[in-house]
């Protein structure tokens, strides 16, 4: 397991709000370095598959929606200490109560559509680079 990298998401809200630049710039200006990127559009189903481990929560069937509703852009990243310092940058999962200066507080609009997705450990960043990247898609 690699426990500098970590796994993230730029969600449909975020693209289609035009922040893509942006939000790639804030990412490696924070010193992470980009080890696999891909824009890509989920399908209803592989969304589900992702965010399987909530699917007992209220939420579920909005999130899967809501992020199969348009392309994403994929990464791997690599920092020491990847996953905390990752979800240090993002902030909190509701924009209204993030930090100033992380990305959901600059980019995000609402709690459903919060701009970006980090891992929440080192053991699921690895199962989430998985499901988008091989191995000759890193770098
Ligand atoms: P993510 O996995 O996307 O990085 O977000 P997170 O860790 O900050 O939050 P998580 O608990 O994993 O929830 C996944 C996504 O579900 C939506 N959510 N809505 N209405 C609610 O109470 C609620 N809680 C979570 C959010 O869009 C969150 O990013
Ligand atoms: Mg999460």
């Amino acid at each position: 397991m690699s426990t500098n990298r970590t796994f993230t998401m730029i969600k449909p809200d975020a693209v289609a709000n035009g922040h893509i630049g942006a939000i790639i710039n804030d990412i490696t200006t924070a010193g992470f370095k980009i080890v696999a990127l891909k824009y890509t559009k989920l399908t209803a189903e592989k969304a589900g598959a992702f965010y399987e481990v909530h699917k007992e929560r209220p939420f579920y069937n909005d999130l899967v929606g809501f992020m199969s509703s348009g392309p994403i852009v994929a990464a791997i990243l690599e920092k020491d200490n990847a996953v905390e310092e990752f979800r240090k940058l993002i902030g909190a999962t509701d924009p209204s109560k993030a930090d100033a200066g992380t990305i959901r507080q600059k980019y995000a609009k609402s709690i459903d559509a919060n701009a970006v997705h980090g891992s929440d450990s080192d053991e699921n960043a690895e199962i989430e680079g998985n499901f988008f990247f091989t191995a000759d898609e890193r770098f």
